[in-house]
């Protein structure tokens, strides 16, 4: 559990009132402090199986949180013990190209032994993720992320508030190790790695007690290679206050099910319902079966009276498009995959048949070109607004995050959908996004499904 500032000034009242700040507790310009990813294994699997062997920032996984007031400078020398070239990507953060953390396109795998500094600010408020961005679907699969959360002015009205990283593993029973083959020429054509064994902050029975009546805020990561998580509810009232750290502007009430893709975050506002001996629940969907994801076993009533709806958290930097009329207009055509319909694509520069693609362990593309090349999909003046339509024409959804920038959807009633960085495109659907190309720089923009990203799905932007 993570205390919140108000039972965080509460348990310091008795230091006396020259001991609190506004963000006492949270790490803030305090200087560079190292973060090293390393071997570790943990008891990931029940009890009586082996430790899992695992790859994790500081051995841990997911790694340690970092929590930071909205502003703040995040320093962090990344130490790399691991047998592999690594580097540290800060998922959703408005941030410096050169601290994006993407091998072979901001920056240099940082190879074994060697450290990088990374050095940068966080201008929104939210739930942020970091994770590995050089062989990710290997080192984020072997454990390599973590939260990042970024602390709105004044905190928001709860009692209790739970970071969840959501992931799955694969795992082989008999050992309790990890299945090896990363790059299985099935998963990556197909739906991307799937794991056999989920867990909730490693957890695969998170627990967390609470009380009845008490307001929860979940902060929900999906930090899963390849799964969308369906997610509902139980014993809990909930509220939709932010996808992607961005705040809505108006809370939203969870209603049923509700998708969660990899790379994807939501925050809720959860007022506990469940009676005192019971308890609520964040559940799964898996086959149309409910499963518990995290359970909050209620051991006590609050002595809070029921809250009104909750208000709408602080907005961000919010970029309210109203008009993309004069956008400059970007198609992204995705191709390929099992059951797909992909004839040839240019893999290196070279005309393929799917035949020889599939050789290459190489199954996507975007239109007509596989992985990543010289020149970007498209380039931007800074400020430009960009209308970009993602034609979806294989037979699986992929998860398209953008690096450095928000975009909203544009929706077919002239609305706009939520400020987000990773949207869920659906297959045999076109979706189109919009943001302003305000952050100077190279941002890749790929998919999620991190098989299906080394498999051909990635490209990236350019703005001057
Ligand atoms: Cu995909």
């Amino acid at each position: 559990m993570i205390l919140t500032r108000r039972k965080l000034l509460q348990g310091s009242a008795a230091l006396g009132a020259a001991t609190l700040s506004p963000h006492m507790g949270l790490a803030q310009n305090e200087g560079f402090t190292s973060i090293t990813a390393r071997l570790a294994s943990m008891q990931l699997a029940p009890d009586g199986y082996a430790q899992t062997d695992v790859w994790g920032y500081e051995g841990l996984t997911p790694g340690p949180t970092i929590q930071v007031a909205k502003g703040a400078r995040v320093q962090r020398q990344f130490v790399n013990e691991l047998p592999q070239g690594s580097s540290i990507h800060w998922h959703g953060i408005r941030i410096d190209n050169a601290m994006d953390g993407v091998s072979g396109l901001t920056q240099d795998a940082v190879e074994p032994g060697q450290t990088f500094d990374y050095d940068f600010v966080v201008p929104d408020a939210g739930t942020y993720w970091f994770h590995a961005h050089n062989k990710s679907v290997e080192q984020v699969a072997r454990g390599l992320y973590g939260a990042l959360i970024v602390e709105e002015d004044e905190a928001p009205d709860i009692d209790q508030e739970e970071v969840l990283l959501l992931d799955d593993w694969l795992i082989n029973p008999d050992t309790a190790q990890l299945d090896p083959d990363f790059e299985a020429p099935h998963d990556r054509s197909h739906g991307g790695r799937n794991g056999n064994f989920i867990t909730t902050n490693g957890d695969y029975q998170f627990s967390s007690d609470v009380k009845q009546g008490d307001r929860l805020r979940l902060r929900l990561i999906n930090a899963a290679n390849a799964r969308i998580f369906v997610l509902s509810l139980m014993g809990l009232e909930g509220w939709v206050m932010a996808y992607d750290g961005m705040p809505l502007d108006k809370p939203e009430k969870v209603n049923g099910e509700f998708p969660l893709a990899p790379g994807q975050r939501v925050d809720l506002f959860v007022d506990v319902t469940a009676e005192e001996g019971e308890a609520a629940y964040l559940l799964r969907t898996i086959d149309e079966q409910l499963l518990p994801q995290a359970a909050f076993p209620v051991t006590a009533r609050s002595s809070v009276s029921t809250r009104d709806a909750p208000q709408p958290l602080p907005p961000n930097h919010g970029e309210h498009i109203t008009d993309v009329s004069d956008a400059t207009a970007v198609t992204l055509r995705m191709e390929g995959g099992a059951m797909g319909r992909l004839n040839t694509a240019v893999l290196d520069g070279e005309e393929m048949t799917f035949r020889q693609l599939a050789e290459a362990n190489q199954f996507w593309s975007f239109n007509g070109v596989v992985g990543m090349t010289e020149t970007p999909l498209a380039g931007f003046s800074r400020g430009e607004m960009v209308k970009l339509k993602i034609e979806n024409e294989t037979r699986f959804p992929h998860a398209m995050h953008l690096h450095g920038m928000h975009f909203r959807e544009v929706l077919e009633d002239g609305q706009f959908g939520p400020m987000r960085d990773t949207i869920l495109t659906y297959a045999g659907r076109t979706t189109e996004i919009a943001f302003r190309a305000d952050n100077p720089g190279k941002w890749l923009f790929h998919c999620h499904m991190l098989s299906h990203s080394a498999a051909g799905m990635r490209t990236w932007i350019d703005v001057a």
